[in-house]
């Protein structure tokens, strides 16, 4: 390389972290400032909201499969890592013209304060953070390419720079560079301190349940290690939604409005609930998202107001067959009507294992449906409930490729030996879970290699609306591989399919084969 080439390499590349330390700076200031409005008003926020409303079913279930419960971490990196490359690249324009950069990141913010304005609980004055961080995104850039000129080598016959030039810039850049991560980590603590759901949890005393459900059998654990508890602790239960920064509801705040196709109309406040006789039930829920053999499926004790009683109150009219459920970030999923009024255990709930519900699995209030995928039942952040028709509206997820109707179906998992273990010879000690809520398990059987299928041992059962632990010994076979197959029966004695079938539209079918290896 020739020594101007390389001159020519080091000032672009000068103005390529000017580039990114003007983003640094625009983005931060945004966060900053975006701590006393609407947590969809900060752009990362707004802009991946937008990404994942607009994400099709395959790309949403390659995340989920590939990303597991760190979907939304991957999206972030991703759109960091995009904007981090805009950012070098609006730098070296800005070498040329930097009214043409500048041009650039308007029409950047422009983009941005679209997705703010889209978003479901944001206004006009939620543009702020926008708007000051792109101006001091702007100032940035333009004191930082200022310096980067000034910092150029000398040409040829020009007068040198003294060496005081380039540590200017460099200097500038540090100093943009640090701004914006003491901007960033200022406003996290900000947000932190204004949160005051966070606070109204921990003051928050559920009342006892009026009508309690009796604990679950002890031998509905297998004890066995690498079984999953029966009932999942709220800090390990999974988490899917489409909310990139949790909803933070003031209980005080909340209402639920009921209204539609009803006789009588009413909104509910959360004092109002908790004076209601609440219920407590066990309730195993499941992601229509969960792969045959997946982890996305979680079984709590569960504390609400029975929606049959709430429905009751308002009086549905004929022809309605479908109640419509929305969250207070825009999500909403279509239930059956039938199945919120039949005698099913469908709660609005506020208590999950005996606390308030976390705050990343709906509080205040969400709903919980036994027998029906969480998409179509399980609204967290709910805010409203209209009664309708499914030909009158679709829910979220069904105008994105899924089926408007989602019951649970009939699943059985093998947790012990994981997949590709390897296990001494000998006894083996395998286990897992079945589930088909509503109609409980019967059976769960399972095939060693190409052998006959044999009857496991099952754990208790706790209700039809939880999943159940089986257990199988196997007296043990040649070293090498092995397979095993599992399959299940539910209550009414009907068997699990084989037949395979991919998570869209309705969920995952098939007989889970884990692979293992005798020592
Ligand atoms: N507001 C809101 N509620 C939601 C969702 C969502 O994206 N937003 N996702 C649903 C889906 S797909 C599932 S599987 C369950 C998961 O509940 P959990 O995160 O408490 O396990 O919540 C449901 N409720
Ligand atoms: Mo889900």
């Amino acid at each position: 390389m020739n020594k101007s080439t390389a001159s020519r390499m080091r000032d672009l590349g000068a103005f390529g972290l000017a580039g990114f330390a003007a983003a640094a700076v625009l983005f931060s200031v945004a966060q900053f400032v975006s701590a006393f409005f609407a947590t969809a008003s900060a752009p990362l926020v707004a802009m991946g909201s937008v990404f994942i409303d607009l994400t099709p079913p395959w790309l949403k279930d390659f995340a989920i499969a590939t990303f597991g419960t760190n979907d939304k971490l991957a999206l972030f990196i991703s759109i960091g890592v995009i904007a981090a490359i805009a950012a070098v690249l609006v730098g070296i324009l800005a070498r040329r013209s930097y009214a043409l950069a500048a041009t650039c990141i308007v029409v950047l913010s422009v983009a941005i304060g679209t997705a703010v304005l889209s978003r479901p609980a944001t206004g006009v004055v939620d543009l702020t953070p926008t708007i000051l961080g792109s101006v001091a995104g702007l100032a940035a850039l333009r004191w930082l390419t200022a310096l980067a000129s000034k910092a150029r080598p000398p040409v040829p016959g020009g007068t040198p720079v003294p060496g005081a030039s380039r540590r200017n810039f460099l200097i500038g850049t540090a100093v943009s560079l640090m701004g914006a991560a003491v901007a960033t980590g200022v406003g996290k603590s900000l947000a932190t301190a204004r949160n005051v759901a966070d606070a109204a949890r921990s003051a928050l005393g559920l009342p006892p349940a009026a009508v309690t459900a009796p604990p679950p059998p002890a031998n509905a654990q297998i004890e066995l290690a690498g079984m999953p508890k029966f009932i999942t602790p709220n800090k390990d239960f999974y988490r899917i939604d489409t909310a990139l920064s949790v909803p933070r509801i003031n209980p005080s705040e909340w209402s639920l409005r009921v209204h539609g196709m009803v006789e009588k109309e009413f909104t509910m406040g959360f004092e109002e609930l908790l004076a209601e006789d609440l219920v407590e039930s066990y309730l195993t829920l499941t992601c229509v998202s969960n792969p045959v053999g997946g982890q996305l499926v979680g079984n709590a004790k569960w504390l609400g107001y029975p929606l049959r009683l709430l429905l009751e109150r308002a009086v549905p009219r004929d022809g309605a067959d479908m109640v419509l459920s929305t969250s207070i970030d825009g999500f909403s999923a279509s239930t059956p009507l039938e199945v919120l009024t039949d005698d099913r255990m469908a709660l609005l709930a506020v208590g999950m294992n005996g606390e308030p519900l976390p705050l990343e699995h709906g509080f205040p209030v969400r709903m919980v449906v036994p027998g029906l995928y969480g998409y179509v039942s399980a609204t967290k952040w709910v805010v409203d409930l209209e009664v309708t028709r499914f030909a009158e509206k679709a829910a979220y997820w069904t105008t994105r490729g899924w089926s408007d109707r989602g019951p649970i179906k009939l699943s059985s998992r093998v947790d012990v030996p994981r997949s590709f273990a390897s296990v001494p010879s000998g006894k083996v000690v395998m286990g897992g879970t079945a589930w088909a809520q509503t109609r409980g398990i019967s059976k769960v059987q399972v095939q060693i290699d190409e052998g006959d299928w044999q009857d496991t041992e099952l754990g208790a059962e706790a209700s039809v609306d939880t999943w159940r632990q089986w257990r199988y010994e196997w007296d043990g076979g040649s070293t090498g591989n092995h397979v095993v197959s599992v399959r299940a029966f539910d209550g009414d004695g009907t068997m699990q399919t084989s037949e395979k079938a991919d998570p869209v539209p309705d969920g995952a079918s098939g007989w889970q084969r884990v692979q293992f290896s005798v020592e």
